[in-house]
């Protein structure tokens, strides 16, 4: 399903920093953190296959049992409410509290670790709702830029190329929620529809100037300082560099490849186009 955005939900604000200030005494998992330069990525289980919270990796979850609330789940009443009251959960598998600040994800498709499953088991389809946001967050599809905002439902195509940058200090507090892929079930948010058409809404998209020649030159001479141990250091400054001026299709992952053909050191190149393949094409979990 592509991204769309599906509705908004009225947040109560007192009641979500209540359910907020419980979670922050939670175990959280820090996996898919390698995703991330900046920040880690940390994630908790509200539901889960089995009630398991888990390590938060969703190829160590049993795919043979239902799903229902975690440990973690159970104590946050609101959020519990929000998930009964929005979504069909009979094919919900997962619902993760995801907060990360000050870092970008490297542009991504999601799923792909999970292709050894049983298809009708596996996550197949994901929603966001943001609870907690701000202006300098931003996600990506493809070469389009973008704005949730908190409180709103969206259909997000996590099998499309993806990235997010959190450029600020505060936090970006998500709900994430995982479908299967089960047929022949109604829609999987169950409130009303008031997304307008299909795809990502103009008045969330945001306008960016093109990236000037200087700019792209000035990028290209970071390959004098690129480096194995500068890697991220510089592939940061790509990301960021994608949400702020638009340098074309595919221009963080071929950017970065070319600042890596320049450079002088020679692990940089291929491992480059290791991690291209990771991200973007296929990601084998025995590795
Ligand atoms: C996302 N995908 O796109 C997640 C974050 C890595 C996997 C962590 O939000
Ligand atoms: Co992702």
């Amino acid at each position: 399903m592509r991204t769309k955005y599906v509705a908004t939900v009225p947040l109560d604000e007192a009641r979500l920093a209540k359910d907020l200030q419980q979670s922050a005494s939670f175990r959280y998992s820090e996996a898919y953190s390698n995703y991330l330069i900046g920040g880690p990525w940390k994630s908790c289980m509200l539901w889960a296959t089995g009630g398991d919270s888990g390590d938060g990796v969703l190829t160590n979850y049993s795919y043979d049992r239902g799903s229902t609330f975690t440990e973690y789940g159970r104590q946050l009443p609101y959020l519990q409410e929000l998930i009964t009251n929005t979504v069909d959960r009979s094919p919900l598998k997962f619902v993760r509290l995801a907060r990360f600040s000050d870092s970008v994800i490297v542009p991504h498709r999601d799923f792909l670790e999970l292709s050894d499953l049983p298809q009708d088991a596996r996550s197949a389809h994901r929603v966001h709702l943001p609870l907690a946001t701000h202006e300098q967050c931003f996600f990506s599809e493809d070469n389009i830029v973008y704005r949730m905002r908190a409180g709103e439902m969206w259909h997000f195509d996590a099998s499309r190329i993806h990235s997010v940058a959190s450029l600020a200090d505060e936090p970006r507090i998500h709900l994430i929620f995982d479908f299967d892929d089960r047929s022949g079930t109604g829609p999987l948010v169950t409130i009303e529809d008031t997304g307008a058409g299909e795809g990502i809404p103009a008045d969330r998209t945001v306008h960016r100037p093109p990236l000037s020649d200087t700019d792209r030159a000035n990028l290209l001479d970071l390959a004098g300082v690129l480096t194995m141990d500068t890697f991220g250091e510089v592939f940061s400054i790509v990301i960021k560099k994608h949400f702020r001026f638009d340098g074309g299709e595919d221009f963080a992952w071929r950017t970065m490849t070319a600042i890596a053909r320049a450079c002088q050191d020679p692990d940089v190149l291929p491992h480059t186009l290791n991690l291209h393949r990771y991200y973007t094409l296929e990601r084998n979990t025995k590795e």
